[in-house]
């Protein structure tokens, strides 16, 4: 049984409505690719519609909790001790080219501390779910990150910047370092979804630069209550809003660390 409390279920109710919007427009968006205009203007309007769905469920059963949304930005609530972390499609390139690889993500912050994640593909029907102390679930599966030791067998995924994005030359200078390490280098798109993935011990690591908030807040708890450690990359706890972030199965964590010059050397 997947956790079953009432913040859980009021997280899981959001999130679903929400992903009714997502599947049907998902539908449409295959259509548009040929289409003039292409789907980009239509995938704004799907972000918006999924946003303000999920901003109005949580709002009926939280009415004084904050947001902090990727369209929608910072929306102070009466109650300063809870803030709502919102990515409405987590993946949007993926969604743009019909590449079913998306999440709605939902992170809640209570006090200054993540103590709850949700990380949904509704193409998928996979449901990454974790609260402080309840564990971390895919669906009704309980979660637990991989046991390997050694990186030679570890399959570590990232995020490649690209056209306008931050960090090119830092990313160009720590591949070859892992890929000299690994089993296997992973990019598939979705940061929420690659959290998740360490979670459920698809992957051993993940890292990236140039992320943000909303789009690591829900997949740390769930790496967390699955046993993992999340750090930036210098292994402090400034991955939030230091829009760097090294997640692992924590066996892997001080060789990472090193590996891309961080530190534990
Ligand atoms: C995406 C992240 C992904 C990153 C992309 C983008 P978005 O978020 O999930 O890890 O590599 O550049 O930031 O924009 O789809 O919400």
């Amino acid at each position: 049984m997947a956790i079953n409390t009432p913040l859980m279920n009021v997280m899981t109710a959001a999130a679903r409505k929400a992903a009714k919007v997502l599947i049907r427009d998902f539908g449409e968006v295959e259509h548009l690719q040929a289409s003039k205009k292409g789907p980009a203007d239509f995938v704004t309007q799907t972000d918006l519609r999924v946003e303000r769905a999920l901003r109005e469920e949580l709002s009926r059963t939280r009415p004084h909790y904050g947001f902090v949304m990727e369209e929608g930005g910072v929306v102070e609530g009466l109650d300063k001790t809870h803030r709502w972390f919102i990515d409405p499609i987590d993946g949007t390139t993926n969604f743009i080219h019909s590449i079913p690889h998306f999440a709605i993500s939902i992170g809640l912050e209570r006090e200054g501390h993540l103590v709850a994640g949700l990380v949904f593909n509704p193409i998928r029907d996979e449901m990454f779910t974790a609260e402080k102390g309840q564990g971390a679930w895919l669906n009704d599966r309980r979660l637990r990150v991989s046991s390997r030791r050694e990186l030679s067998t570890a399959v570590v995924a990232t995020g490649i910047p690209f056209l306008g994005r931050e960090g090119h030359d830092e990313f160009l200078t720590e591949l070859p370092k892992v890929m000299n390490e690994v089993a296997g280098v992973r990019r598939f798109g979705a940061a929420s979804l690659d959290l998740a993935f360490v979670a459920a011990g698809r992957f051993d690591a993940y890292w990236e630069r140039g992320l943000s908030s909303w789009d690591l807040a829900a997949g740390t708890v769930i790496v967390r209550e699955a046993g993992g450690q999340v750090t930036d990359l210098t292994g402090g706890d400034n991955f939030l809003d230091g829009r760097q972030i090294l997640a692992s199965n924590t066996e892997l964590h001080p060789a990472l660390l090193k590996c891309l010059g961080g530190s534990a050397a």
